[in-house]
């Protein structure tokens, strides 16, 4: 009951946020009667199949950070759950928060580099809102279950990567408001010399909880001066023609949560796979931006690469709705 009660809050949190400005909202997917899968029959639901397990959430300041639709809860509700015989698959989304606000995730088993797509992340990304999000992948060498730090991330590079990315090695410091118990600005600095402050006046008539992430996500309960991300900067994608609406269009293929051309395609006449960005093993790099062979991967991290408030619309952030293997 409890948790039934937590999901209708939640489903109602959802519903008022994509009621309140922001122009992003979960799309179930949808079937007209008259572009029906040429497949009708229900494809397999395992538990092989949807995200099975978030293993750590830390989103960075972020309209939705520390609300309920943002917060460790809603990250711990993209996972499957078996109810009797059957599985059912994660709930909701959540909003990454700014520049490198993360989240690291698996299925019950590794994810095998088959030809072509291997899994696919499901966005609410749209023609006029896409906030793109970088993904990284790591295989559990020491079959843990666990991300261990010696198991390296790689990127899964996007096609057009050499001419969205603005720095390889950024670093942005967010420093903690005085004020943990209401919206208050934030201020940063960055490894390149930047510094200033994220005004939150225009989203504080919708938002009025403090964006700075809260004791839940440091383990000895205590919120830190600073917090710094680390990751690509991708270049900016936000655009308005009068400070007020404000638009953020697709960038290239190859993150999560951005509406590339392939986004409302379907896979394996899975109609779970529409509104999704769908993602190749093969592309995988390392650090030093180097093509790597991996035959299958364990855990799948997506980051913001964006560092951009955009008015009202507050940050650019990815959403995350669920994850699929296609294997
Ligand atoms: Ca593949
Ligand atoms: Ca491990
Ligand atoms: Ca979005």
């Amino acid at each position: 009951m409890k948790n039934l009660t937590t999901r209708l809050l939640i489903t109602i949190a959802i519903t008022a946020l994509c009621a309140c400005g922001k122009p992003d909202e979960k799309n179930d997917p949808v079937t007209p009667p008259d572009k029906r899968p040429e497949n009708p029959t229900p494809t397999p639901s395992t538990p092989d199949k949807w995200l099975s397990e978030v293993l750590e959430f830390m989103p960075a300041p972020g309209q939705y950070t520390n609300s309920s639709t943002s917060d460790l809860k809603a990250a711990q509700m993209l996972a499957c759950t078996q109810e009797d015989d059957k599985i059912v698959p994660g709930k909701g989304m959540v909003s990454l928060g700014g520049f490198g606000g993360y989240i690291v995730f698996r299925f019950s088993r590794d994810v095998e580099n088959g030809e072509g797509p291997d899994f696919v992340i499901l966005g609410n990304a749209f023609a006029n809102s896409s906030e793109p999000g970088i993904v990284q992948v790591a295989f559990d060498a020491n079959g843990n279950g666990k991300h261990d730090p010696d198991e390296e991330w790689y990127e899964l590079a996007a096609p057009n990567r050499k001419e969205e990315v603005e720095h390889e090695h950024y670093e942005l410091t967010y420093h903690r408001p005085d004020n943990l118990t209401q919206i208050s600005d934030i201020r940063w600095s960055d490894n390149m010399g930047g510094s200033g402050i994220i005004s939150t006046s225009p989203i504080a008539s919708s938002h009025n909880q403090c964006i700075y992430p809260l004791a839940e996500y440091f383990a000895d309960g205590n919120v830190p001066e600073s917090i710094t991300f680390q990751g690509v900067k991708l270049k900016n994608n936000g655009t308005t023609t009068n400070g007020t609406y404000w638009y953020l269009p697709p960038i290239g293929p190859g993150y999560a949560d951005n509406y590339s051309s392939d986004y409302q395609s379907i896979i394996n006449n899975d109609s779970d796979t529409r509104n999704s960005n769908k993602f190749d093993i093969d592309d995988a790099i390392d650090k030093n931006g180097n093509p790597v062979k991996l035959s299958k991967i364990t855990f799948i991290r997506v980051y913001n690469p964006m560092h951009q408030w955009c008015g009202m619309l507050g940050e650019t952030s990815p959403e995350i709705c669920g994850a699929i293997n296609l294997r």
